[in-house]
């Protein structure tokens, strides 16, 4: 089969290599002209381990080209953002979807197959995109066979992912899931689920607001706990002992560009009933600001305090700093005139003023932890607190339990968190 692929970012580039790796001919599309050069030379352009292997491999055997148009193809999947919107709701923004609609139409033939894998908020395909191809002359389900078919894998391990996990597809009538199930059978080793296209939109937006409500219940009871003077912690150990309780972990706050993105879409379609969704939004968005206060408290009275941060990314282990509550943190801290060293092993971007831990920790007042990155978890805390000039350590994330010198300097009283 000859598939187009538009968007060749996180889902778009590794969906493609998964097509061409079992023998379909794909052409990826992307606007932007240095990701089109890159990957023509031979290479990637986005961090995924064992793509640029795989995409080595297709590109060799003349499985996939990258350009910046499309063409006449049998099937179109749309991998495009769909960021939020800077309106009351948040709500999803399309354009990138309708530019890449539009960019297809001129080679839309009867027969062909269009699948939309980017997050929509609920009853788009039905009251948006499906009316679009109707537009143009083609009857869908008859001429045009449309589905949503959302991703659902975690940065990292999107390779095995894709082809493990269970697939929803999302037909806009059921002759369309079937054909885009056909299409999915050649790499999913899954199961695949047919469904109708709202279904599968609200389902996909359900499995990352379960998430973002679940981790706003333990942020929420972090509060509550602090207020109690109660372990957090050992409270959500103790509950979780029980065979149906699973708590989540407290933290920060909630980023990257899918638990702090999706629960807006399902709000933005019924916001006087979708309340348990906006309010978790609102507590995980107040993580910061709690984070911030705290610090505060702890370094009141410190003259020209300096602030130590460890860990940007929006969850420990990746390179990636979108939505990531820690900016904010940063920036509040800016607001507040403290001085701020930053050090992250897994950043590499050059905007951001990075430095050793070793450097970051020189006569410090607090150390505040807030991305648990492996590097993170071993490490000799008297070592680092004999830098700092005032030893006092928030670690949001619980990874310094396992340091050297933790219990040690944890019966002394200090300020381990
Ligand atoms: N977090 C907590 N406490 C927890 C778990 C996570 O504070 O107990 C925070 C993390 O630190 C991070 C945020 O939540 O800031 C999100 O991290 P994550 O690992 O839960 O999810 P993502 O955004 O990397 O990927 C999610 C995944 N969805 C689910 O696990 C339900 C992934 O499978 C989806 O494909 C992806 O969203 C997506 O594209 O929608």
């Amino acid at each position: 089969t000859k598939i187009c692929v538009i968007g060749l970012g996180y889902i778009g580039l590794p969906t493609s290599v998964m097509f061409a790796s079992s023998k379909n001919y794909v052409i990826g599309v992307d606007i932007n002209k240095r990701a089109i050069e890159i990957l023509n030379e031979g290479n990637i352009h986005i961090e995924e381990p064992n793509l640029e292997t795989l995409y080595k491999r297709v590109v060799n055997k003349g499985y996939f080209r990258a350009q910046s148009k499309p063409e006449e193809a049998e099937a179109f999947i749309i991998a495009v953002p769909t960021p939020n919107r800077n309106d009351k709701y948040k709500s999803c923004d399309l354009s990138y979807i309708i530019s890449a609609l539009k960019s297809i139409k001129p080679y839309l033939r009867k027969g062909n197959i269009v699948i939309v894998e980017s997050t929509i908020g609920p009853r788009t395909i039905d009251d948006i995109i499906a009316p679009f191809i109707e537009d143009c002359g083609f009857k869908i389900g008859e001429d045009i066979f449309l589905a949503h078919c959302p991703e659902r894998v975690l940065p990292g391990q999107i390779i095995k992912e894709m082809i493990d996990n269970d697939r929803i597809i999302g037909g806009y009538t059921d002759e369309c899931a079937r054909k885009a199930a056909e299409l999915y059978r050649t790499f999913v080793k899954g199961e695949i689920i047919l469904t109708n296209s709202k279904t599968a939109e609200m389902s996909k937006l359900m499995e990352n607001t379960f998430r973002d409500v679940n981790i706003a219940l333990a942020n929420e009871l972090t509060k509550v706990c602090n207020a109690l003077e109660i372990d957090v912690l050992d409270v959500i150990k103790m509950a979780n002992k029980h065979p149906r309780v699973n708590i989540h972990q407290p933290g920060p706050g909630v980023g990257g560009h899918c638990l702090a993105v999706d629960p807006y879409f399902i709000v933005e379609k019924a916001p006087e009933l979708s309340r348990i969704i906006s309010l978790s939004r609102e507590i995980n968005c107040s993580m910061p600001d709690y984070i911030v206060q705290k610090v505060g408290r702890l370094i009141d009275g410190i003259q020209n305090p300096k602030v130590a941060v460890f860990g940007i990314t929006y969850k420990g282990n990746i390179d990636d700093i979108r939505e990531s509550p820690a900016l904010k943190v940063i920036d509040m801290f800016k607001k507040r005139g403290y001085r701020i060293s930053i050090h992250d092993p897994h950043v590499k971007l050059r905007n951001i003023p990075l430095t050793s831990g070793e450097r970051a920790v020189e006569g410090a007042d607090l150390l505040l932890i807030l991305a648990d990155h492996d590097e993170f978890k071993k490490g000799n805390l008297i070592n680092i607190i004999n830098k700092m000039r005032t030893p006092i350590v928030f670690d949001t994330k619980n990874t310094i339990k396992l340091w050297q010198g933790y219990n040690e300097v944890k019966s002394k009283g200090s300020s381990c968190n």
